[in-house]
């Protein structure tokens, strides 16, 4: 076996050994960390483990050829990467398995995600950017397979941008557009579509993507066979090649145990991303998984003796040993040195997180015990608190929730008692739980000074010449605005550039703004938001634009795996402020209604979601956002393009507030609640109700994440003492949200003198055409005879009854 060329170019003998050495050492010190993680698991200190054996070295040749600047979307295969990178030390690596909720400690999630999901902080403590172009950086992990794929892209198309777009200050994102985005992938979760979407996407767009695939033949226990079509994806992705004439891909393929094709193929990988923009595809093959797929399973059971024989010799480790020592670079003896050092060094490491883990816990233990003993002794059910306390106390490995529900417990058999003991539990359990719940919960959104809920309302202002003009106008001016405003916005999706979207909400800003800030794309919803998560979490300021409500599910997963959770899953140290477009509400047909707004706030919380009635009010989001650093769905209503509205002055200044609803009529008889386009069908039937007597106040909820924060509708209902919410989507579905968020969170039953309602449209998908929508949706006589019956109940002799 040759060694490699650029390995040696300008090392001395000496150089290059200890270069060798240094990556054989990380080869091992990886394995000891997954053998030994295993044992963890097997034993109970952790919950479950998935490691990285079997897939070392091509990830040491990566490491070289990863520079400052560049990002890695990858997944759980990664962790000797992330140790080569010196973003991960072995004690971290086992502090993550334990669930560490300390940040410090576990700097990957703060025990929020399993082992095996690697991150890298782009941002300090107060949700300010690091300078990402001087480290290394990972996007966070996700557990789904192949979910990593669409941020991928994002990532490589924010260095085309920074590289060809002027006028962006790229202080602490890029260099130019130097930057690679690395993608891994395992060769079974090729077959997801997210990877083909994103795969030709990347070869559209001519981004520095290189897209490693770790192929070691199966997807837990399912063969290549049932995975791909001739088992081999670089073979199929063939096509993607380019050529003389056509733009494409650089597709390389190595074997996984061969350490210096590796390392010819990642530097020749790196040089063609980094120079020329071309997406690269490395198919790494014959890789292995030494301890099967993960904890939950043995590989026994589905590989025959032929093949786990074949995966020992072929082990990536074993084989790169073999190459030193019969290049003769280092002895056996020498290596096995190595490797009895890194066996003690990965043990240390493991007790030193193991200690970390358990010590607080050992003293919160420890608090409580001596607490319950005082609590018992003055208790007249002394016998019962003892017996938990004991049960406490000889738990070895006591985790929080053994804490806290000893604690409970006893309190309960103190109940009736009068104690400063007891009080002292009290107090121990409030503040604990305080102290606590921020550990699992805290992050879901923005705690920086640059929140949502930070930013102050400016109002649109109006002078006589003011003008009634049709409502996509003041949307595209404002875009407009936006785009003059901050140099680092940018909008992409299906139609949005060239003819300025469906509705014209755009038109002109590509001849303005240029085709790299204003972008017609394919048509792929998934990976139009992973383009845009891509981006924001490089610092620019993404309009992901989904054409059509209906379509977002196709892009719903993707919101609600990674966009929504990123915040949360890395407690604040990454963030995508991405605002996602489309339209949508009181449309008409199956799949033109854009109704289904249950579905989507109860999947994506994490987010904003917001449903302007009008196109002043979208813009005023739109500028509040571009102000914030959080992610947000904004759902124009696609009947309001062409309503009339006055055209504010201070177009682009003024901001519609999150979280605080509108009264938009007041009323004494009931509180009727709605949004979106549905508003303007409530306002009709509230103007008939007047007719018959019943004066109704409406309010527009606009902002369903967040929803109220003011509390607003329940001081509305303490004036009508009755409340109906009218909502468009299925029963159960965005009414339920709303209900749930005035009775339970706002406690407005206390204040009804009558069963609270929803009406919704049909259980169904709306049918076709305007009776199609007229028998699914409620309409203004829906409305009306539901809020009548209402008033009937309470007072017949004024209000008869109607049918
Ligand atoms: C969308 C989704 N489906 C199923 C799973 C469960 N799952 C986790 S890993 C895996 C197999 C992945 O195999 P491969 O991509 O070849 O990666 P490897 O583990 O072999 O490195 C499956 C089915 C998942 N995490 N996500
Ligand atoms: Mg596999």
């Amino acid at each position: 076996m040759q060694t490699n060329p650029n390995l040696k170019k300008d090392l001395s003998f000496d150089d290059f050994k200890s270069e060798v050495l240094k990556d054989y050492t990380l080869a091992v010190t990886s394995r000891e960390c997954s053998l030994l993680g295993r044992r963890e698991v097997l034993t109970g200190k952790a919950k479950f483990g998935i490691f990285g054996d079997g897939k070392e070295i091509p990830q040491l040749a990566w490491a070289k050829a990863f520079k400052n600047g560049d990002f890695r979307s990858g997944y759980y295969r990664d962790q000797t990467f992330m140790m080569a990178i010196g973003e991960m030390t072995i004690q971290q690596f086992f502090a993550g398995l334990y669930g560490h909720t300390d940040i410090n400690h576990d700097p990957m999630s703060a025990g929020r995600q399993m082992g095996g999901h690697f991150a890298t902080h782009s941002l300090d403590e107060n949700g300010n950017w690091k300078d990402l172009t001087k480290q290394k950086n990972s996007s966070a992990d996700i557990s789904p397979t192949a979910g990593q794929m669409p941020r991928l892209l994002g990532l490589a198309q924010a260095s085309k941008i920074y590289r060809n777009v002027s006028g962006i200050d790229t202080t602490n994102f890029s260099d130019k557009g130097n930057e690679i985005a690395w993608g891994t992938i395992g060769n079974a979760s090729t077959s997801e579509g997210l990877f083909f979407e994103t795969i030709n996407a990347a070869g559209v767009l001519q981004v520095p993507m290189v897209m490693s695939v770790w192929d070691d033949e199966y997807g837990i226990s399912v063969h290549a066979k049932h995975q791909t079509t001739k088992e081999n994806i670089s073979e199929i992705l063939k096509g993607f090649q380019r050529d003389e004439d056509n733009k494409g891909y650089e597709i390389i393929r190595v074997q996984g145990w061969d350490y210096p094709a590796l390392i010819d193929a990642y530097t020749k990988a790196s040089k063609i991303a980094r120079e020329e923009h071309v997406p690269v595809l490395i198919h790494v093959n014959e890789l292995t998984q030494p301890q099967g797929h993960s904890t939950s399973g043995s590989h026994e059971r589905y590989k025959n003796a032929e093949r786990l024989a074949w995966e020992a010799d072929f082990d990536c480790n074993v084989k790169m040993r073999e190459w030193v020592v019969s290049n003769s670079i280092a002895t056996d003896e020498e290596l096995s040195a190595i490797e009895k050092d890194i066996k003690k060094q990965v043990r240390d490491g493991k007790k030193a997180a193991w200690a970390a883990f358990n010590n607080p816990l050992l003293q919160e233990r420890d608090e409580l015990v001596s607490i319950i003993e005082s609590v018992a002794s003055t208790s007249s059910n002394k016998a019962f608190i003892i017996k938990l306390k004991n049960d406490l106390a000889s738990i070895v490995e006591p985790i929080r929730k053994d804490i806290l529900s000893t604690a409970r417990k006893t309190l309960r058999y103190v109940v009736s008692e009068t104690s400063s003991e007891k009080t002292q539990l009290t107090h121990w359990i409030n503040s604990y739980i305080e102290k606590m719940q921020p550990k699992y919960s805290s992050h879901l959104y923005s705690h920086s000074k640059y929140s949502a809920l930070k930013v102050k309302e400016v109002k649109p202002t109006y002078d006589t010449s003011s003008a009634d003009v049709d409502g996509r106008l003041i949307i595209r001016d404002n875009f407009d605005a936006i785009f003059s405003k901050y140099p680092e916005a940018l909008v992409f999706g299906e139609d949005a550039g060239h003819i300025g979207d469906v509705n014209q909400g755009l038109e002109g800003m590509q001849e303005k703004y240029g085709e790299l800030r204003v972008a017609d794309v394919g048509i792929r919803e998934a990976t139009i938001l992973g383009q845009g998560i891509g981006m924001a979490m490089r610092g620019l300021r993404p309009i992901a634009e989904i054409q059509y409500l209906d379509y977002i599910l196709y892009a719903l997963q993707i919101m609600s795996d990674d966009l929504a959770t990123l915040h949360y899953r890395t407690q604040g140290r990454q963030k995508a402020p991405l605002i996602v477009r489309t339209r949508g509400h009181r449309l008409e047909g199956i799949w033109h209604s854009g109704s289904q707004m249950g579905g989507v706030i109860n999947l994506v919380r994490g987010m904003h979601v917001l449903v302007p009635r009008n196109m002043t009010k979208a813009a005023g989001f739109y500028n509040t956002l571009m102000e914030t650093d959080e992610p947000a769905l904004i759902v124009e209503c696609l009947n309001g393009y062409r309503l009339k509205e006055k055209m504010p002055t201070n177009i682009g200044e003024f901001k519609t507030l999150l979280g605080v609803v509108e009264t938009v009529k007041e009323g004494s008889d009931i509180t009727l609640v709605s949004y979106g386009s549905t508003l303007r069908i409530v306002e009709q039937a509230a103007k008939e109700l007047t007719e018959v007597g019943i004066d109704a106040e409406v309010i527009d909820i606009q902002s369903l994440l967040p929803f109220d924060l003011n509390h607003d509708i329940v001081k509305s209902v303490a004036k009508t003492n009755r409340l109906m919410v009218i909502d468009e989507d299925v029963p159960g579905g965005a009414s339920a949200y709303i209900l749930n968020e005035i009775l339970n969170t706002q406690n407005a039953y206390a204040q009804l003198d009558s069963k609270p309602l929803t009406l919704t449209a049909q259980h169904h998908r709306p049918a076709y055409g305007t009776d199609g929508d007229y028998f699914s949706k409620p309409s203004a006589e829906d409305i009306f005879e539901n809020v009548y019956n209402v008033m009937h109940e309470m007072n017949p002799v004024d209000f008869p009854k109607l049918r």
